[in-house]
C-alpha cells in the first residue's frame, strides 16, 4: 500500500500533547496520520478575495500538511452555506433550521471540484484516499472525472438522516448518487448506515447487500465503524501537571458541592438549551439538594458566522441568566456557564473533577466528549456519565445513564440517579465503560477503516 492521503474540510497540522483545541475529527485524523507517515489535504482556514488554487506544503510530526486557501464567496457558500446552513442543520434532523439555498450548492460543488483539482496533481498510483466528512460528499466524484482510479474511501461523522428527511433537500439524488463513486463508506453506528440503505432501496431503486449497496448501476461497500478517542493519551494528559492543577482549582472551587459537568461545541445538535431546562427542573423537583450541586457548562463557540449559531448563543445566555436569577443566592450559583475552549489536558482534570456528566445531544453522530469524560475519571471514585440516547455513543455505552434529551423530568430524575448513586454501582458501571472506550480506541477505528478500505 503506498501512503495515505487523508482528506477534511479542515486541516489542523498536529500538535504536541495536551496542546490542541481542536473538535473531535482533528483528534482522530492526526492520530490515523501519524501512524502512516500519510498526506493530510484540506483547506487552510484561511478566506483570500480571489480563490488561487495555490498549495501550500509542510511537513509536521511526520504528516505531510497540504493545504489551499478559499475565497470569501467559497467560505459563504460551501462553507458557512451548504456545509454548516443546509447539511448539518438537516442531517441532525433540524429541518426548521435547514437553509434551502441555490447558491450554497453551487458554491458546495465548486469548491468541491476546486479540491479534486489541486489534489489529483498529488496522488500516486498506490495511495489510498479517505476523504472525511460532510462537506466533501461530492469530492470522489470530481476525483473520478479527472481520471482518479485510486481507492477512495468516505467516513461520515455525523448522523445520516431518515429518508422522509433527506427527500426535503433539493437534489438529494444526486447527493446521494456521488457517496456510489466511493469504494467505501463508513458510519458510526448502525442506525445512520440503515437509514442510507433504506433510501437506496426506496427512493434509488437500489439494492442492498450484507456489505454494501447498488444504484445508479454503480456499488459502495458500507460498513459501520465507531469511532473512538486516543484512550492512552487522554489518559496520559489526565494525569499531566496541568490536569491535576485544574482538579485540584476545581475541587476547591466545589467548596463540598457536586458538580455537574456539560463540555460541548456551542452548537443546536448538542441540546445546550434542553439539558439547562432539565437541569432546572432538577433545581425544582429536589429542593434539598439546591446549594448542594451547581452545573458547570463548558461550551466553546463555533461557527459565529451562521445565523443560527448566534441566535443559540442569544438564548443560552438568556437561559443561564433566568435560572440563575431564579435560584442563586449571596453565596451560591447554579450554573457556571463558560464561552472559552481550554487546552486537552486542562479539560482532562475538569472532567475527572466531576460528579456527573450531562452528555445529552438530541442527535449526535458518535460524542467523543462520552468518551473522554469515562476516561478522565478516578477508577476509585468515579463520575456518572448521563448519555442521549440519540448520540452515536448510546449504542456503545449501554451502561451510562441513558436519558431522552427532550425530556426535561427524564434529565432531572437522571440528575438526581447520577448524584445519588452507591460508589459500588458507579465503579462496576464505570469499570464496563473504560474497558470500550479502551477497546474500540481510535487506532482501532482507523485501523479497521484503513483495512478494509485497502481489502
Ligand atoms: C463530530 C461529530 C463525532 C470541546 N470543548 C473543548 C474541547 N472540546 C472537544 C472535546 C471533543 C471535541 O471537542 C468534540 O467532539 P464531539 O465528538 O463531541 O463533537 P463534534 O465536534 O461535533 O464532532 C461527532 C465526531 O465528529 C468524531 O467523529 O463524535 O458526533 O458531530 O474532543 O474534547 N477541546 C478543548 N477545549 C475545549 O474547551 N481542548
Amino acid at each position: 500500500m503506498g501512503r495515505l492521503i487523508a482528506v477534511s474540510n479542515r486541516v489542523s497540522p498536529p500538535r504536541e500533547l495536551g496542546e490542541s483545541s481542536a473538535g473531535g475529527l482533528a483528534m482522530a485524523l492526526q492520530a490515523a496520520l501519524k501512524a502512516s507517515d500519510g498526506m493530510w489535504f484540506g483547506w487552510s482556514g484561511a478566506t483570500i478575495p480571489e480563490f488561487t488554487g495555490k498549495l501550500s506544503i509542510e511537513r509536521v510530526h511526520d504528516v505531510t500538511i497540504a493545504t489551499v486557501d478559499l475565497d470569501h464567496q467559497d467560505y459563504e457558500e460551501y462553507y458557512a452555506g451548504y456545509a454548516n446552513a443546509t447539511i448539518w442543520p438537516l442531517f441532525h434532523y433540524r429541518i426548521d433550521l435547514t437553509e434551502y439555498d441555490r447558491s450554497f450548492g453551487e458554491g458546495y460543488d465548486r469548491v468541491n471540484e476546486r479540491f479534486a483539482e489541486t489534489l489529483t496533481h498529488l496522488i500516486a498510483a498506490d495511495d489510498i484516499i479517505w476523504v472525511h466528512d460532510y462537506h466533501l460528499i461530492p469530492l470522489a466524484r470530481e476525483l473520478r472525472r479527472r481520471g482518479v482510479a485510486n481507492r477512495i474511501g468516505f467516513f461520515l461523522h455525523i448522523p445520516w438522516p431518515s429518508r422522509q428527511l433527506l427527500t426535503t433537500l433539493p437534489h438529494h439524488r444526486e447527493l446521494v448518487r456521488a457517496i456510489f463513486d466511493y469504494d467505501l463508506v463508513g458510519f458510526h453506528t448502525e442506525d445512520w448506515l440503515q437509514a442510507f440503505t433504506r433510501y437506496v432501496i426506496s427512493e434509488a431503486d437500489g439494492a442492498v447487500t450484507a456489505d454494501g449497496a447498488s444504484a445508479f448501476g454503480k456499488s459502495v461497500r458500507l460498513g459501520v465503524f465507531p469511532i473512538g478517542i486516543d484512550a492512552r493519551e487522554f489518559g496520559d494528559a489526565a494525569r499531566s501537571d496541568a490536569a491535576r492543577g485544574t482538579f485540584e482549582r476545581m475541587r476547591a472551587s466545589l467548596a463540598g458541592r457536586k458538580m455537574i459537568l456539560g463540555v460541548d461545541r456551542l452548537d443546536y445538535s448538542k441540546g445546550l438549551e434542553e439539558r439547562f431546562n432539565g437541569y432546572e427542573q432538577y433545581l425544582l423537583d429536589n429542593e434539598e439538594h439546591r446549594q448542594k450541586v451547581f452545573l458547570l457548562q463548558i461550551a466553546m463557540l463555533s461557527r459565529e458566522g451562521v445565523d443560527a449559531y448566534r441566535d443559540l448563543r442569544t438564548r443560552l445566555d438568556a437561559a443561564t441568566g433566568r435560572i440563575n436569577g431564579a435560584f442563586s443566592t449571596f453565596d451560591w450559583v447554579p450554573v457556571r456557564y463558560v464561552n472559552t475552549g481550554y487546552r486537552r489536558d486542562e479539560l482532562a482534570g475538569i472532567y475527572r473533577a466531576a460528579n456527573a456528566a450531562l452528555v445529552t445531544p438530541l442527535r449526535d453522530g458518535m460524542n467523543l466528549v462520552a468518551k473522554e469524560f469515562v476516561a478522565a475519571q478516578d477508577p476509585e471514585d468515579p463520575g456518572v456519565l448521563i448519555l442521549s440516547r440519540f448520540a452515536g455513543a448510546a449504542s456503545q455505552m449501554r451502561e451510562a445513564l441513558i436519558v431522552n434529551p427532550f425530556s426535561r423530568e427524564e434529565i432531572a430524575e437522571a440528575i438526581r440517579l447520577a448524584l445519588d448513586m452507591p460508589r459500588p454501582e458507579r465503579i462496576a458501571r464505570w469499570r464496563a465503560l473504560k474497558a470500550g472506550v479502551d477497546k474500540d480506541d481510535v487506532y482501532a477505528w482507523s485501523d479497521s477503516f484503513i483495512a478494509a478500505l485497502s481489502a
